[in-house]
């Protein structure tokens, strides 16, 4: 007797690290989206401002009880979420990419799914499946989008993993004592449902099924991005491995946090690592845009287009990717002053992406900003980022290549430029062309050896 169907599964072509990652490489630049029922509250509970972590925690760090946080949930009903306008924002930044929180810690999947009834089709007045219009204007306008699918921590659902002892001590802060109070004296339990079952039957009833229907339901998935990886076992770590085997272009992030399964690149939080820290593999920054990855209503500390632009140029340096984090809030519509920013550096680089989409580490660190290097097909390029524009109108960069041609990206026109024994000296204008971060591209007389990239 057959019983095994041959025609189930088309296995697609295997592919090598390197063609995995060509898309992600070229890309550089994405935006993330923290956008759950967390937002409802935008960071206030009761009263109380929450202080610690991220607003998209509020469930944990204020013990709201999940019977209370369901019925939240069950009224989000977010109308103005056009996800057109959102896709269009991030292309119209200069974004190549989305990677959207499908499932955050809360365990409401922003999607139609059959493992759980907790999601914004069948639970809200909404009725609408978020990921499958995200994933429809992507296709449309041509950016990838990937899945941010938190795997193993889960609030709402029964057996999904909690938190661990030293977060359930985290939360002795003044604000949260008041909360603790108030919670216990009025609404209950908090974690009553998570004793329920065990961390294997969420992990077969839930999330390996939403993974699969994360998978299958949207056409392409371009990244999963996997978050909080407590208490995952090898069993289960692998059954996701063996999954995502028949998806060869899937690329995954590093946050299985398992030594045999390191994912396709590095995630560093907030943060932009130490060139020497970070060298020879692929990896991306996730910072956001303020102080929160999900919505906070009382936000008021927004990076402002500078920093952004800046963060965006070093991390190229470096060899890395942008992932910068926006958090929508109830209606739908990512907040003002992140938009404010977003618009110039959009601007920006309408007239300096080329010296961001496809480049590379350089190994060169000036002292006035950042080098970037793109390799093209005869000569390498170095796109000089200047953050501090010289007062004398002569640029220096000390450089062992001969430079063929120097451009300013903000006009196009010509620099003259000299080599000295300080370097080669550039003739630039007196005032800088751009007050945040100029480009000069210099074209080199050589082709650079590849940098080679190995394998998480
Ligand atoms: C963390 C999460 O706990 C945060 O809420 C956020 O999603 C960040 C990107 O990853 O580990």
């Amino acid at each position: 007797l057959l019983t095994v169907n041959v025609f189930a599964q088309p296995q697609q072509k295997k592919l090598s690290h390197d063609e995995k990652m060509a898309w992600w490489r070229e890309a550089k630049f994405g935006m993330f989206i923290h956008w759950g029922p967390y937002c409802l509250y935008g960071g206030v509970y009761n009263g109380f401002n929450q202080r610690r972590g991220g607003a998209e925690w509020i469930m944990n760090r204020c013990k709201i009880p999940v019977r209370e946080y369901r019925a939240k949930a069950s009224t989000f009903n977010p109308t103005k979420f056009d996800a057109e306008k959102m896709v269009l924002t991030a292309k119209n930044t200069g974004m190549k990419y989305i990677i959207f929180t499908t499932k955050h810690h809360d365990g409401f999947a922003m999607f139609k799914s059959k493992a759980s009834n907790f999601n914004i089709v069948d639970y809200t007045p909404f009725k609408r499946d978020i990921v499958d219009e995200l994933a429809k204007a992507c296709r449309k306008h041509g950016l990838k989008l990937g899945f941010y699918y938190s795997q193993t921590q889960d609030w709402c659902n029964p057996g999904g993993g909690t938190i661990r002892k030293e977060m359930r001590e985290g939360w002795a802060n003044p604000d949260s004592v008041a909360i603790d109070q108030f919670t216990k004296a009025n609404l209950g339990g908090w974690d009553c449902l998570q004793r329920s079952a065990s961390i294997e039957d969420y992990f077969k009833n839930v999330a390996l099924p939403q993974i699969k229907e994360l998978l299958t339901n949207y056409g392409d998935v371009a990244v999963m991005w996997w978050d909080t990886p407590h208490r995952i076992s090898k069993e289960v770590a692998q059954e996701i491995t063996d999954e995502l085997a028949k998806y060869p272009q899937v690329i995954t992030n590093d946050r299985l946090k398992r030594p045999d399964f390191p994912g396709d690149y590095k995630t560093p939080e907030g943060r932009i690592p130490k060139a020497k820290d970070i060298e020879r593999v692929d990896w991306e920054t996730c910072m956001n845009i303020g102080t929160s990855w999900g919505y906070k209503s009382w936000e008021n500390k927004w990076k402002d287009a500078e920093t952004v632009i800046r963060n965006l140029n070093t991390i190229a340096a470096r060899g890395g990717n942008y992932l910068l984090n926006v958090g929508p809030d109830p209606t739908g519509t990512i907040p003002a002053p992140a938009l404010n920013c977003l618009k110039q550096v959009g601007d920006w680089m309408k007239v300096n992406s080329e010296a961001i989409y496809g480049t590379q580490r350089s190994e060169v660190f000036p002292k006035w900003g950042e080098c970037i290097r793109k390799d093209e097909k005869k000569n390498s390029v170095y796109y000089l980022s200047v953050f501090k524009w010289p007062k004398d109108g002569k640029l220096i960069f000390e450089t062992p290549y001969k430079v063929k041609k120097a451009t300013l990206l903000a006009d196009q026109s010509t620099l003259k430029f000299s080599k000295t024994d300080k370097g080669v000296v550039i003739n630039v204008p007196s005032q800088a062309p751009d007050k945040i971060a100029t480009i000069i591209k210099l074209e080199l007389g050589v082709k650079l050896p590849p940098v080679q990239l190995i394998s998480n």
